[in-house]
């Protein structure tokens, strides 16, 4: 049986998608990030990298959710474009623009706007400005399929998905949908997927630490110890 390493964010969200649209079994195995959980021996021998979501499919360690996906859809033969070069091609740009985008500049944006202290003026524009500039590029993708690579849902669909459900949260502005209109139309079409609505469920199915007391801020924020030693 799979097992996914997960914690209810949008990275391991996606992935969780993933095996649920395919119908592939797996096992949720929770890392309770806000408790120090990703830090522990035990999930660094899986994830040295002391990061939600990883992927546990017999004798295969994957991490980092794009690459999951990517191990997923070759596993299953599911949710990927056509074999031309031309189809793959786009495929791997958008997975990657993903991966290297919307996911650093939105986490980044999050962090900025909502946990770091001032000033930070000169860094929230910053991430606020790159994070407006990669969904716009989706939403202009968007305006010309229906989805992310054509008319066939797909992996990068899946990857977009689990960022788009918190861009109100990355931008600040509850409005920002008109401004994305296309990013709501696929989001709103993939949140009526049984899969989703599913994997929505997935976080009160398990219980996690909510509070952001100061032992979550060490587990999740540890580059400010250092600060404390200046
Ligand atoms: N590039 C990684 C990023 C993973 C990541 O940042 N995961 C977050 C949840 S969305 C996490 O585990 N944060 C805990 C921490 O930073 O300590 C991926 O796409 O999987």
């Amino acid at each position: 049986m799979i097992k996914l390493y997960y914690h209810p964010s949008p990275n391991p969200a996606k992935v969780a998608l993933f095996l649920e649209e395919a119908g592939q079994p797996y096992e949720v195995v929770t890392v309770d990030t806000k408790k120090g959980e990703q830090h522990l021996p035990e999930f660094l021998a899986i994830n040295p990298n002391a990061k939600t979501p990883a992927l546990v499919d017999g004798d295969a360690t994957i991490f980092d959710s794009n690459a999951i996906l990517l191990y997923l859809a070759e596993k299953t033969g599911k949710f990927l474009p056509e074999n031309t070069p031309a189809a793959r091609g786009q495929m791997l740009s958008w997975l990657m623009f993903v991966a290297t985008g919307i996911g650093p500049y939105s986490g980044q944006s999050v962090h900025f706007r909502h946990v770091a202290p001032e000033p930070k003026t000169y860094a929230l524009n910053r991430y606020d400005f790159e994070a407006w500039r990669h969904w716009k590029l989706i939403d202009a993708q968007l305006a010309k399929h229906r989805f992310m690579l054509g008319d066939t849902y797909t992996l990068v669909d899946m990857a977009v998905w689990g960022w788009a459900r918190v861009v109100p949260y990355v931008t600040g502005n509850p409005q920002c949908w008109e401004q994305l209109p296309n990013v709501k139309r696929l989001l709103d079409e993939i949140n009526t997927h049984p899969a989703a609505q599913r994997v929505e469920a997935l976080k009160t199915a398990h219980a996690y630490k909510a509070d952001m007391d100061d032992d979550a801020r060490k587990a999740l924020f540890p580059q400010n110890a250092r600060l404390a030693q200046a």
